[in-house]
């Protein structure tokens, strides 16, 4: 892999990414002044930092490490959690729409922020010590320290319940033994939050840092999908954990379920911002391309497969801010989470797919940005509980009996 000049791709590049969101209900009228201000800020940042290196990004499968002081900055770190850690104090709303941006420029990118606000620096101020969450919060916000969250292992993807990956009590600290798999901003992390079992054989979250030895964390190469991100293994071998670093308020497999709940709302807006750029592309593609001596937006298949995308994203706003509506109130339930993770994502890569043919040959390069958001969406189906996951969870809240085993 190369690395990019940044420099050069910036000089060239800025200045292309014109976009503007559809909003055809009128949605906007919905936010207050603070959160369009939020969500213009990091639309500015994404058009001016992220729109013109992404596509060599990805390209080069490198995550761009230079990124992360600036969107510390702009306080895409935590933007939900309390100020007095470092966070944002924002309302769910203003975080979900800070995601939707970060996503429109490219799902890893907004991976990096949710993975650090969502999965580290929420589980850290939800359930953790006074002394934890005053050493590591504030500099997971600035960008100083990049953490990651280790749930997933080789045999136990959808049902982490069954994980291997453990600790043991030696007196004066843990011993941790175990691996995880697909991890996040793994390769570059300075926390990761782990999830294990006690010798009673019941779910903690334990902080381990770089440099402890045994700690490892190789990297998975060769991904299609989600290459701007940097995705890696947690290997534990004998590691010994300092007593302080098991966080205390939380047992059992909710402390993670938990975690899970606020990266899955952030994720419903991102899908959104993907699936806008890709609508926003094939538009303007529709009316430029001509063929049989008119733009192909004339014909009534390119239109069917444009108004559909245009309804689909507005269903998908609307379902977004009422669900944000009901987080800040502290009313969202996790089967309402799953319905917008679910069908927001979904949306999104079928959005991605029309758009593909809207662009027709050339929907395959780098010039759009259509097929690397489509690739991204495979992952984003998968992860953070996959597209049958969530139906079974609805499955659950309907019928309440449990379809997963
Ligand atoms: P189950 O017996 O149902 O529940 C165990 C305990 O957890 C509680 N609970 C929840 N709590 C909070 N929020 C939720 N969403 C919760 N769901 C369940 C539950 O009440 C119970 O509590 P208690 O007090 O009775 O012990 O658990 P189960 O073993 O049957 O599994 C349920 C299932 C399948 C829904 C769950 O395990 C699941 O969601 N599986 C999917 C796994 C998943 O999403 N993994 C994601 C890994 S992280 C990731 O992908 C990051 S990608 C990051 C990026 O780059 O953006
Ligand atoms: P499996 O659980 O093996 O599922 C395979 C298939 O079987 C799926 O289609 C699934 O829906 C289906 N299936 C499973 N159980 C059932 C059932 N009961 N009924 C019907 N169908 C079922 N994890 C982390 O902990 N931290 C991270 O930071 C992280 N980042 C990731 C980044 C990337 C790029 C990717 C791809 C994954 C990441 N993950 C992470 C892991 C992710 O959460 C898992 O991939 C996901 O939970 C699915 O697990 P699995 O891949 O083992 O698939």
């Amino acid at each position: 892999m190369n690395q990019p000049d940044f420099t050069a791709l910036k000089e060239h590049n800025t200045g292309r990414d014109q976009f503007v969101h559809p909003d055809f209900y009128l949605i906007d009228e919905l936010l207050t002044e603070e959160q369009k201000m939020i969500r213009n800020s990091v639309r500015d940042y994404v058009k001016r930092e992220i729109s013109p290196i992404i596509e060599a990004c990805c390209q080069e499968a490198v995550f761009p490490h230079h990124i992360i002081k600036g969107m510390g900055e702009i306080g895409c770190f935590g933007p939900q959690i309390s100020v007095e850690y470092g966070g944002g104090g924002l309302d769910y709303i203003s975080y979900g729409l800070a995601m939707q941006e970060l996503e429109r420029g490219d799902s890893g990118i907004r991976s990096t922020a949710s993975v650090q606000g969502s999965l580290v620096m929420y589980p850290i101020f939800k359930f953790g010590s006074e002394e934890q969450k005053r050493k590591y919060l504030p500099k997971l916000a600035t960008g100083e320290y990049m953490g990651c969250f280790g749930l997933t292992e080789p045999d136990y993807g959808s049902d982490p319940s069954g994980m291997v990956t453990c600790f043991k009590d030696m007196g004066d600290h843990y011993l941790l033994n175990g691996a995880k798999m697909w991890i996040s901003n793994s390769p570059f992390a300075d926390v990761a939050v782990v999830w294990a079992k006690d010798e009673s054989g019941i779910v903690r979250g334990l902080i381990v840092e770089r440099g402890m030895e045994g700690f490892s964390t190789p990297e998975i190469h060769g991904k299609w999908s989600l290459r701007a991100s940097a995705t890696g293994e947690l290997v534990f071998d004998n590691v010994k954990v300092p007593k302080e670093n098991l966080m205390p308020n939380v047992k059992g497999l909710k402390g993670p379920l938990t975690c899970l709940n606020s990266a899955r709302y952030g994720i419903s807006w991102g899908a959104i911002g993907a699936a806008m750029d890709c609508y926003v592309s094939a538009v303007n593609y529709a009316k430029e391309r001509k063929q049989f001596g008119k733009p192909i937006g004339g014909f009534q298949l390119q239109q069917k497969k444009l108004a559909e995308m245009l309804t689909e994203i507005t269903k998908a706003q609307l379902l977004v801010w009422r669900l944000g509506t009901l987080m800040n109130e502290g009313r969202a339930t996790p089967a309402q989470i799953s319905m917008a993770k679910r069908n927001n994502v979904d949306m999104a890569l079928h959005i991605a797919r029309e758009a593909r043919q809207i662009h027709g040959g050339m929907g395959i390069t780098g010039e759009y940005p259509i097929m690397r958001h489509m690739m991204n969406l495979e992952s984003v189906i998968t992860y953070e509980g996959t597209h049958d996951i969530h139906l079974l969870i609805l499955g659950m809240e309907i019928t309440g009996e449990n379809a997963f085993a």
